[in-house]
Formats: structure tokens, sequence, C-alpha cells
């Protein structure tokens, strides 16, 4: 029976997939700097559009990676900036951790409890069959919810903290979907990152 509330380090395993969690995988005054310097890069609030209607996406992003790198969502084609210095830091521990690589890294800036992400799956034909995706939270702690995409709706629930890293691997993707959900409580800013390997034709 799987536990609906996952507080612990180490690896869900989701049996057509899986999800392990590194627990401040960033000590706190590394996950600080992070933070403070990520707050400042140019963050923007894109317009999506929903069954015809307009909306603005309840975050704010950003996405950074490899030369020639896009990603298309939501109907929107998002080129990535290159690098910085501050996220190829980060990109590399992870890649060591991981032993895995990646071309690119979306920002995710949840402003407060009126901020998330609703229901989806990282399963757009350009990050492949199996994608690896690391993610990094800074910040507030935030609940993340991840559920099957058809049969039992019950979710799981796993509160990440700051400089907690999140890797979800194999068919996570296919059968599984998450979220950020908005929260009436009282909570200030998170931001995550997620490194992704985009595959080009
Ligand atoms: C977030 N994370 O933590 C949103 N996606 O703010 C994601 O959507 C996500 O954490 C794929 C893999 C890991 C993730
Ligand atoms: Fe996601």
């Amino acid at each position: 029976m799987q536990r609906k509330l996952w507080e612990d380090e180490g690896t869900l395993d989701l049996q057509d997939g899986s999800i392990t969690i590194h627990r401040e995988y960033f000590p706190a005054l590394k996950a600080d700097a992070y933070l403070q310097k990520l707050g400042k890069i140019r963050w923007q609030q894109n317009q999506i559009v929903v069954f015809g209607k307009k909306h603005l996406e309840p975050r704010e992003t950003a996405w950074y990676g490899d030369n020639g790198i896009s990603y298309t969502y939501s109907g929107l084609t998002h080129t990535a900036r290159p690098w910085i210095p501050i996220l190829t830091e980060i990109r590399d521990g992870i890649t060591d951790t991981i032993h895995t690589s990646f071309n690119s890294v979306l920002l995710n800036r949840y402003r407060d409890g009126q901020d998330g992400v609703g229901w989806h799956a990282d399963d757009e034909l350009e990050l492949g069959n199996q994608p690896v995706i690391g993610s990094v939270s800074l910040g507030q702690t935030r609940c993340f919810q991840i559920r099957r995409k058809q049969t039992s709706r019950e979710a799981i629930s796993l509160n990440l903290h700051h400089g907690d890293l999140v890797v979800m691997s194999g068919e996570t993707q296919k059968f599984w979907e998450h979220q950020i959900p908005k929260t009436t409580q009282q909570v200030g800013e998170r931001i995550n990152l997620t490194f992704r390997k985009i595959h080009h034709e």
C-alpha cells in the first residue's frame, strides 16, 4: 500500500516509473544563495490559450539551454536563453550525482500560494521515451502531488523543501501526472528548476 504523504528521502517505487528524493541536496546556505540570485533573473508571466480563452499562467517562468534549443508547450514555443554560470553550476552538480546530462532547464517561480501548476505530465515527444528530469526546489515548502493518469485517482503528496532534489525517471511521465496545487496558506516565494534533455530531430 502506497503511503499518501511521503516525507522521507529515497526512492518511491511507482511500479511503472520512479521518483527519487534527495532531501537537502543543497545545504541551506547554498540554497539561500541560489534563491537570492535566481530571484533576479528575467522572469516572465506567459499568456496561454485554453479553450480559445487567454489566461496568464499562475506563475513566472524562464527557460535556459544550449544554443538552438526550443520547447513547445500549451501552444507556445519558447527559445532557450544561453546558460548563465549559476545554472551551469547547478546542472553540472546534478549531472555528477545522477550520471545524466541535460541541455536545458525550465524555471518556475511561485510568488505565493495563489501560484501553482496544474496536473500535467512532461511527456512531450521532444523529451524522448523515458526522460530523466532533475528538479530542484528553493524557497518555501510546497506540496507536490502525483497520481496515475487513469484508474485510481488517489494522489500521493510530497512536501518539497528548500534545497531538495527530485529525480523522475523511467515511465513516470507516461503513466503518472503531477501538480503543485495552489494553497490558501500564507506562503512566500518558491523557485523550481527542472533540468531536461530535449531531442530535436
Ligand atoms: C515544481 N515540477 O516542482 C513543478 N516536472 O514546481 C514539475 O513540474 C516537475 O518537479 C517534472 C519532473 C519533476 C518536476
Ligand atoms: Fe512537470
